[in-house]
């Protein structure tokens, strides 16, 4: 039986470009073969349970907005709550969603509180999951809201608080593998300093080392076989997040032995904030092997927080797809929304008309990197650009077979004097803009 929140919506139809209906897709139609793949397959979006269905509306200068009939405390809400979720999942036609723990089960007074809420509300996920074939994409911990975070979570100076947290991630990831999800997630929110006055930087990355080593273990242990996934953010609740961005992460990972295990979870709001842009974030995780999903939303360019938008810039979607496409798509990652609405959006139905536009912004770009793909000037380009290593003297080079002073020797007996070659920037943005 449905809750009525969304009152007589149905199910949301593609009604194709020119659609003046703005409660129907005009770009993202599920079953549309892009590049040999249904579109579905391609973009597996995920909608995200806390800024649709728990964040109130506050900003930092004022509180609720929103009125919800599920906000309040305990498990009868916390139900109420998940029906709505998803019956709007349904509504919009997508394959994931995404959740912390603190989004889903009421707060308790002690870890075995919180853990008897969780397993039985995941248990209640789970019956949902099955009626309505809903998939999980990524579960995670919340190890930030929580006062107990506060001095951080992995990287807190009371051990107590470590190993809270990572009783809490167990548990977390036990949910997750019980339902199914394809990924786990650890975003490290308090895991930073607010001050170098009173932080001992080489202990808390101890610290954060061995945490993250704990959970691939565990993830082994218990046979998971979803992707581990850090979320990088430079900063946002702290002053410094030790996972800054990607090249930072991968630094971590080596030095901790998990450049294997563990991938990332990009999302777009944090590479604009860490002075990146999206593409820049994934392609860098493409190159050091790590790729492996995205949180899509977009901030406000002008107030530079991690405002949360939903996506509307098709360039600049195109752009980040393209990236993934190169790298041969997702594999367990996905396109999850980490976005939410502006506070003054108060109608059931913006929920539904921002992931609408969100969804078809994605499509969009989505069908310009496939046409980018297809046309393959741009991938020409870089591969000519690069051709010259394929002669046997650079390949020698390349693989360790010549010193600096055999290079000298070649470079003086050969003559060699390089002519400086066009990178055409200006003509392979022209390219960029026939697609998009
Ligand atoms: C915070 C953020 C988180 C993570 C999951 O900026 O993006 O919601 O995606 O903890
Ligand atoms: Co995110």
């Amino acid at each position: 039986m449905s809750t009525g929140f969304f009152r007589d919506i149905t199910e949301i139809p593609f009604e194709g470009p020119g659609s003046a209906n703005p409660l129907a897709f005009q770009h993202y139609d599920p079953n549309e073969v892009v590049m040999g793949k249904r579109m579905e397959d391609h973009l597996r979006f995920a909608v995200c349970y806390w800024h649709n269905f728990v964040w109130p509306g506050n900003d930092p200068f004022g509180g609720q907005t929103f009125e919800r009939p599920w906000f309040s405390d305990g498990m009868a809400a916390a139900k109420l709550k998940a029906d709505v979720a998803f019956e709007m999942f349904q509504l919009l036609g997508v394959p994931y969603f995404c959740f912390h723990d603190f989004d889903a089960r009421p707060e308790g007074d002690s870890f075995a509180e919180n853990t008897r809420n969780l397993e039985e509300i995941t248990d209640y996920f789970a019956g949902k999951m099955e009626v309505t074939g809903m998939k999980l994409l990524w579960g995670t911990a919340n190890l930030f809201s929580h006062r107990r975070f506060m001095s951080g979570a992995a990287t807190n100076p009371d051990p107590d608080v470590f190993a809270f947290s990572a009783a809490t991630v167990k548990t977390c990831m036990d949910a997750t593998a019980k339902l199914g999800g394809e990924n786990y997630v650890l975003w490290g929110g308090r895991e930073g300093y607010e001050s170098l006055l009173n932080t001992n930087l080489a202990q808390e990355d101890a610290q954060l080392g061995r945490f993250l080593n704990m959970v691939v273990e565990y993830k082994h242990k218990i046979g998971f076989e979803g992707a581990i996934l850090i979320e990088p953010k430079p900063q946002e609740p702290t002053k410094h997040q030790y996972d800054y961005d990607t090249a930072t992460v991968y630094g971590f990972l080596k030095r901790h032995g998990l450049e294997n295990e563990v991938k990332v979870n990009l999302e777009q709001g944090h590479a604009i904030l860490a002075g990146h842009s999206f593409e820049h974030e994934i392609a860098t995780a493409v190159a050091l092997g790590i790729f492996g999903s995205i949180d899509m939303n977009r901030n406000d360019y002008q107030s530079g927080w991690d405002t949360d938008q939903f996506p509307n810039n098709t360039p600049e979607v195109a752009l980040a797809y393209y990236h993934i496409l190169q790298n041969g798509g997702f594999t367990t990652g996905g396109t999850n929304f980490d976005a939410k609405l502006r506070r003054q959006s108060l109608d059931p139905e913006d929920l539904l008309m921002a992931h609408i536009g969100g969804m078809d912004i994605c499509a969009r770009g989505l069908k310009a990197a496939a046409a980018m793909m297809e046309d393959g000037t741009l991938h020409g380009f870089v591969e000519d650009r690069y051709a010259g290593w394929k002669s046997d003297e650079a390949q020698a080079m390349m693989a360790g077979n010549r010193t600096l002073d055999q290079i000298a020797g070649r470079v003086l007996a050969e003559d060699v004097n390089p002519t400086p070659k066009s990178g055409k920037q200006e003509y392979l943005e022209n390219v960029v803009n026939r697609f998009v």
